[in-house]
Formats: C-alpha cells, sequence, structure tokens
C-alpha cells in the first residue's frame, strides 16, 4: 500500500517551519534565518521513500500585512492552507503566544491539523506542558507533537502522524519524480542563496528591502557564469550593502558561491551587481521583475 500527500506547514514568522522542512526532506529547499519573513513564497520539499510521497509546502509566516509584498506572502498562506491534505501548524516552542488558538481552531474547522511545537532543544519541558495544555481545549487538533529539527528529535512522529491521516492507495501514485526534492528551479535557488547570506550579513532592517534577480545563468560543460542583481530600495542601502571598498558584497558573493556549487557540482563564476529599485515592495510591477508571481 502506498500513500501520497500534500502537507502545508504554517504558523508565525520564525517559528522554526523552513528548518523543519529542510530537516524532513534532508536537503536544503527552503533558506533560514533568525529574521522575520526569510520566506517569501511556497516552497514545496519533497519527501520520497518506498511506500509514501509528502510534498510539503513550507510557507511565508502569518503576520500583518503593510505593503504589497506582504499581501502577496499572505496569499500564499491562503493558497496553501487551500490545497492541501493535511495542515502541520508549527508553534514556536520558545514564544507560544494563546491568541494563536483561534487561528488554529479555523484550520482544524478546516483540514485535518497536527500541531508541532518546535526548538524543544532549546527551551524546557515546563514550558512545553502548559502549551499542550492549552492547545488540548481543541479537541480537532490531530496531534500535538513537541519536535527540534537541530536534534533530530521527534520528527519521526511528525511524519508518522502525518501518515495516519492520508488514504492509502493501491498504487503509486506519487506525483514527483522520486528523486526530485523541490519544484523551485535551480535559478531560483541561487537567487535564494544569495539572499540568504545578504539577510545573515546586513543589518536588521535592510533585509526586507532586499530582493534578488538573477539577470544571467549560462551553463558550459564544467563552469557555470551566474550574473545577479541585488536590489534594494534606496541609494543610501546601495552602499551599505557594496561596504567599504566592496568588502560586504564581496563576502554575500563568496559565501554564496560556496554553496551554489555545492548546489550545482560545478564551478561558478558569480558576478553581484546592486541595484536601486525606490520602493519596489509597493509596485505590483517590480515585485513581478524580481520573481514573486502568483501562480
Ligand atoms: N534552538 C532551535 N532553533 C531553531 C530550530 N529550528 C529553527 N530554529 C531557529 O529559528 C529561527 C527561524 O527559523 P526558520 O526555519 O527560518 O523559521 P520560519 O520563519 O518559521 O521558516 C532561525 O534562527 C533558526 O535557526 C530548532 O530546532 N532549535
Ligand atoms: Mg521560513
Amino acid at each position: 500500500m502506498f500513500k501520497f500527500g500534500y502537507v502545508g506547514v504554517v504558523g508565525r514568522t520564525n517559528a522554526g517551519k523552513s528548518t523543519l522542512v529542510n530537516s524532513l526532506v534532508g536537503e536544503k529547499v527552503s533558506i533560514v534565518s533568525p529574521k522575520k519573513q526569510t520566506t517569501r513564497q511556497n516552497i514545496m520539499g519533497i519527501l520520497t521513500k518506498d511506500n509514501y510521497q509528502l510534498v510539503f509546502v513550507d510557507t511565508p509566516g502569518i503576520h500583518r500585512s503593510k505593503n504589497k509584498l506582504d499581501r502577496f506572502m499572505m496569499k500564499n498562506v491562503r493558497s496553501a492552507i487551500a490545497g492541501v491534505d493535511v495542515v502541520l501548524y508549527i508553534i514556536d516552542g520558545l514564544r507560544y503566544n494563546e491568541e494563536e488558538n483561534a487561528y488554529i481552531k479555523t484550520l482544524t474547522d478546516s483540514v485535518p491539523t497536527i500541531v508541532g511545537i518546535s526548538k524543544v532543544d532549546a527551551g524546557s519541558y515546563e514550558k512545553i506542558y502548559p502549551i499542550i495544555s492549552s492547545l488540548s481545549e481543541n479537541r480537532d487538533i490531530k496531534a500535538i507533537i513537541p519536535f527540534s529539527s537541530y536534534k533530530n528529535k521527534n520528527l519521526d512522529e511528525v511524519i508518522n502522524e502525518i501518515l495516519k491521516i492520508l488514504p492509502e492507495q493501491e498504487s503509486k501514485n506519487f506525483e514527483f519524480d522520486e528523486d526530485m526534492y523541490t519544484d523551485k528551479s535551480v535559478r531560483f535557488m541561487v537567487g535564494e542563496i544569495i539572499r540568504e547570506k545578504a539577510l545573515l550579513l546586513l543589518n536588521e532592517e535592510l533585509p526586507h528591502g532586499i530582493a534578488i534577480n538573477v539577470v544571467k545563468f549560462e551553463e558550459k560543460e564544467n563552469l557555470v557564469n551566474i550574473d545577479v542583481e541585488i536590489i534594494c530600495e534606496r541609494e543610501g542601502h546601495k552602499s551599505i550593502i557594496i561596504g567599504k571598498g566592496g568588502k560586504k558584497i564581496k563576502d554575500i558573493a563568496s559565501k554564496a558561491r560556496v554553496e551554489i556549487e555545492n548546489l550545482i557540482g560545478k564551478k561558478v563564476m558569480l558576478e553581484c551587481f546592486v541595484r536601486v529599485r525606490k520602493n519596489w515592495r509597493n509596485i505590483e510591477s517590480e515585485i513581478k521583475e524580481v520573481g514573486y508571481v502568483d501562480e
């Protein structure tokens, strides 16, 4: 017997969703950072075993909309929930807020929902019991699982609970090739890796206004030439990204290059340029231009 299903991974920003999807899939599907709103659009992470295939849809965190990019991200969350067989709602084990229960209720009313409590490696169990007891009031939650992606704790349990919900199938109706682990192109992954390094190396406020545009991706026999634009909102930001004597942008590029070479398995020549596009997060055409396109 076989099982196949889509699992929507939702929850507040920074809860640990992308880290969990990467751990479950065993590949880096989605970039991770301590900054809010690191994930901007739905990304599929695909886990295939002999008798099941699970497609995790990693989503941007739930948050209030301030601009058009925010609204694009929330639309992504809603569309992820609409099309899935199971929702995996992630609560940040270090930062639970009872207000989340109401949102979880809207989920359990429409989709089979499992709740995961993240980061148990960093918090104490005394902190987790009250979360579990507060959640237990909602009897429609299929399972409540404290877990740690860092310590690989209870991840099997997460998979088992998902499998319990999915119906058995006579034949292997897997929708994706067995060696595929994401729906995104290499080109997209390249942009995301550069954005991750920029998020890690730039100061707090700046990264939210950044986008990456891969303008050239030229694959030769044993080398790939890649040109990217790092797009920012102001001239002042441009000089911060470039840094003194170009140090910052070199640092971003060299860290990204190592990871891109691992991904592609070839030597990479990477050129990064910085371009200012004023207020791009509020201009529909600009949001599309940098790759955030409604499907
Ligand atoms: N201690 C601990 N921290 C984690 C764990 N998983 C994620 N984090 C951290 O939480 C932050 C947000 O993670 P991320 O996966 O990007 O969250 P997302 O916004 O929900 O996708 C990052 O700084 C991660 O390093 C975990 O299992 N244990
Ligand atoms: Mg994320």
